[in-house]
């Protein structure tokens, strides 16, 4: 597998797929998540699930994670004022050249560094939580604005919201999922609470997830600006988002 995935890499057969993130009212693009897919000539289009453990056991995690970030942003300035996100995972926080990596791949694209976001899960706030508060606050600085992923499930403090330098917070989907379930009363709820907290932090929201007109309803109903979801956008290569100038 390793070796495969090493071609695979020099092949240019592991690409970031980008998904929109809109603007509720009108649709309009603000800016898209980068993910990870290997477009493999025998195996057709894959995504994480279905070689991430591989990958893990042979030690290549990082290897496809940086083959990402560097091709989204050497792309970033094919898309002029809207931003792309990167998720992050906790591995490289513990990395000391996180920042300079990122930077020098900035600084050699000619973008401004705000067009990259950086999306963290729970995990990473977990896990190293010094070192994490450290580098964020640099990043910051220097106009990363960083995300927090998968935001009101699993453990997720609340807390996080005010402790971290965040700039965003994305509305977990099993939260949007359930605006159309049984337990739509309940879950309109915590979307109403994530939104009242993000407001007084002065901080955006991303509704992650949304699939049904109805979904999108509530949460324009609700107060909710900007969102993500298989009803406004597929993740898609850059060809179709992009004009890059090849055709
Ligand atoms: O945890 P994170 O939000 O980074 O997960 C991103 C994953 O979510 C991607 O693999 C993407 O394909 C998937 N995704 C994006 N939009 C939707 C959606 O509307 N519904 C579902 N079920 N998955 C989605
Ligand atoms: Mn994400």
């Amino acid at each position: 597998m390793r070796l495969e995935l090493e071609r695979a890499i020099l092949d240019n057969e592991i690409v970031p797929f980008y998904q929109p993130i809109v603007r509720l009212m009108d649709r309009t693009t603000i800016g898209h998540e980068a993910l990870l897919r290997w477009s493999s000539p025998n195996h057709g289009l894959l995504g994480p699930n279905e070689f991430l453990k591989a990958a893990e056991e042979a030690g290549m995690i990082e290897a496809l994670d940086w083959t990402i970030f560097s091709e989204t942003i050497r792309c970033a300035s094919l898309l002029p004022g809207k931003y792309i996100s990167i998720n992050v995972s906790p591995r490289h926080f513990l990395r000391e050249d996180l920042e300079t990596r990122l930077t020098g791949l900035i600084r050699t694209a000619g973008i401004s560094p705000d067009q990259i976001r950086i999306e963290i899960t729970e995990e990473t706030l977990i896990e190293n939580h010094a070192q994490l508060v450290d580098v964020l606050n640099r990043l910051k600085k220097i106009g990363l604005v960083a995300m927090i992923d998968d935001f009101g499930s699993g453990f997720s403090s609340l807390s996080y919201a005010y402790r971290l330098p965040v700039g965003t917070l994305k509305l977990d989907r099993s939260i949007v999922a359930d605006l159309c379930t049984e337990r739509a009363q309940g879950s309109e709820a915590v979307a109403r609470a994530v939104l009242a907290l993000a407001r007084s932090l002065d901080i955006e929201v991303v509704a992650e997830g949304i699939e049904t007109e109805h979904q999108l309803d509530r949460l324009i109903k609700i107060g909710y600006v900007f969102g993500q979801g298989f009803l406004l956008g597929r993740p898609a290569p850059l060809e179709a988002i992009a004009n890059t100038g090849s055709h």
